[in-house]
């Protein structure tokens, strides 16, 4: 019997078919997706190879782990939303994205060929990569771009790790477009058993190039245009101008059966809040970790957020529209107010109109408060947590937005004529020319410096009345860790360029919030849980806030930390950690992969 199966899974071209729950052993899963969706030659071929695989493997396999090689094609895409067609850049010609389906423990291997016009890297967004920085993605961060004509082959393990998390592109705002789901299948579930589960996710839409997006905001120094639409699973819905049924994503159901939903807040710029008309959701699990149960009738999710729930069909049949509908903390702020729906289709009903889910207003921070605190992570005898007790690295470090003064030869659109920013500690990050992880394991100097002080070098009233001197300095610095340390960093929003709700994710950890509240950071009345706080890879820091988190560092090399709002890391709200290695077995980050594209 072997002890390892290699299993190259053929994607399929569509992506969000139902799955059957129970036992879900990923020969299953591709079986089931070859059977739906694919009717080539290939497919017959790769269906007959997989039943060989899976008859050969017998159930022993089920639970060993098993290496998965997903072939990743960068390309080209033409695509018509909102009345109006564009190229977009894709996977395997897939919007979104094929979705990576593996059991804890399995090893993927993701052959990444770039075909399209821009350079590119891909980040598997919450993935722990144990050992495996060199795979992680973030561009000038842990590699250089794949540069079009380049292969890179992301090669890790899903280690002690379940769950819903998501890919997507990490350069420039090629994310906009390149994204898709990450499941991660359980050893077993520590809650009911569903019938079917379902990927959401949720994206943002422009008819313009997301690239030239980009570039524009950055030219005129204010903030980017807002969004044509959300999506849902790529499609917009029915309340934008020239969008109808046909732009519409529709999720078919049987009365009185338990759903999983594995939702993913995929969007660029924007925080949303995202429920089902008349039915409520139990959050079950958020970026991959177990919580304990959590009845509500809104989700909220920043972007770089997943959230597993539980949906019962419950109610008289008949159609209902789930959907997304922003929140927008900061003031004056131009952003996409209609929200995107989609259907959810009891079997037998008529075509009467959907009933609407209402929504939260879009400045209501008290629903985002009241959910956040809602969410405990599981801990239970199964389900140990590992929160760090003690603290041996105490930081502190301010995020938020800035304003820079506008140069003689440019326009500045941005708030009193100059051009936003944003900066961690009042430092603006700056990507250094080549990455800094291959600098760092080869010594190469001037290409970042390890100044980022534990604690801000400008004390003020964070998140009073600003002082108007401080423009951040732009600078590439890293804050250096010690291999296991335990960490504690509290993250204070700032007022500076007025204050706002920033999801700052981690690379490399999954974290645990043991506290947040709102104004100034007090640590004599922070009231820490250290028992079960929410374990996650991206926390929303409260607007004119803090949070502080807690992690044990075990996992060396260089680790971006960043503002999950696209902009606000295009403008600089970011930093990254190295973090040491140890010095016992497998406490030392390896050598970088012979393929390990150059600058
Ligand atoms: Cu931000």
């Amino acid at each position: 019997m072997p002890k390892s199966v290699i299993m190259v899974v053929e994607v399929p071209s569509c992506a969000h078919k139902a799955v059957p729950a129970g036992q879900l052993a990923v020969q299953t899963m591709a079986l089931k997706q070859v059977l739906h969706c694919q009717h080539s030659p290939l497919a017959a071929i790769m269906l007959v190879a997989l039943l060989i695989l899976s008859t050969a493997a017998g159930s022993e396999a089920w639970t060993t782990p098993q290496t998965l090689v997903y072939n990743f094609t960068i390309q080209p895409m033409t695509l018509t939303r909102l009345c109006s067609t564009k190229s977009i850049v894709s996977v395997n010609s897939n919007f979104p994205g094929p979705t990576i389906y593996a059991n804890e423990g399995d090893r993927i291997i993701v052959k990444v060929t770039n075909t399209a016009q821009y350079n590119i890297t891909l980040h598997w967004h919450g993935v722990r990569q144990l050992l495996s920085c060199w795979s992680d993605g973030p561009a000038y961060i842990t590699q250089c771009p794949v540069q079009t004509g380049q292969t890179y082959v992301y090669n890790y393990t899903f280690t002690n790790q379940s769950g819903t998390l998501f890919w997507h592109a990490h350069e420039t705002w090629l994310r906009g477009t390149v994204y898709g789901a990450i499941v991660i299948f359980p050893q077993s579930y520590p809650y009911t058993t569903f019938y079917e589960e379902h990927v959401v996710l949720l994206g943002e839409w422009w008819k313009a190039n997301v690239e030239d997006v980009e570039t524009q905001a950055l030219q005129t120094g204010n903030g980017p245009a807002k969004a044509d639409a959300y999506t849902i699973n790529g499609l917009p819905g029915p309340l934008y101008n020239c969008s109808g049924s046909q732009d519409t994503w529709v999720l078919k159901v049987l009365s009185n059966k338990t759903y999983l939903l594995r939702i993913v807040n995929a969007a660029l710029n924007t925080e949303l809040f995202f429920s089902i008309a008349n039915h409520n959701l139990t959050v079950v699990e958020i970026d991959g970790d177990f919580t304990k149960h959590y009845t509500t009738n809104t989700l909220f999710l920043t972007p770089g957020q997943s959230t597993n729930a539980l949906l019962t069909t419950d109610q008289p049949v008949r159609r209902y529209y789930m959907g997304a509908s922003p929140y927008m903390s900061a003031a004056n702020v131009s952003f996409q107010k209609i929200q995107t729906l989609a259907v959810m289709e009891y079997q037998g009903s008529s075509s009467a109109t959907p009933i609407t889910p209402s929504f939260p207003g879009s400045n209501d921070t008290n629903s985002v408060t009241q959910f956040s605190n809602g969410l405990k992570s599981l801990n239970d005898g199964g389900h140990p947590e590992g929160v760090p007790q003690t603290v041996d690295k105490s930081l502190f470090f301010t995020v938020g937005l800035g304003l820079k003064p506008c140069n003689p030869n440019q326009t500045c659109q941005g708030p009193n004529g100059k051009n936003f920013t944003a900066s961690v500690s009042n430092v603006s990050f700056v990507l250094p020319k080549i990455a800094i992880l291959q600098a760092y394991y080869f010594n190469l100097a001037g290409v970042y410096q390890s100044t980022l002080p534990d604690t801000p070098l400008n004390v003020f009233d964070y998140t009073g009345n600003p002082p108007n001197n401080l423009t951040p300095e732009s600078a590439t610095k890293l804050n250096v860790i010690p291999f296991n340390s335990n960490v504690q960093l509290v993250l204070q929003d700032t007022s500076l360029a007025g204050v706002e709700n920033h999801p700052i994710h981690l690379h490399g950890y999954s974290f645990y919030i043991v506290g947040q509240g709102f104004g100034n950071f007090q640590a004599s009345n922070a009231n820490f849980n250290l028992v079960d706080p929410p374990r996650r890879n991206t926390v929303g820091v409260p607007v004119g806030g803090w949070a502080a988190i807690r992690f044990k560092a075990d996992n060396p090399g260089v680790w971006y930390m960043h503002c999950h709002l696209e902009i606000h890391t295009t403008w600089g709200l970011a930093m990254a950690f190295i973090v040491q290695n140890g010095v016992g077995v497998n406490q030392t980050l390896p050598p970088p992969p012979s393929d390990l594209p150059m600058c």
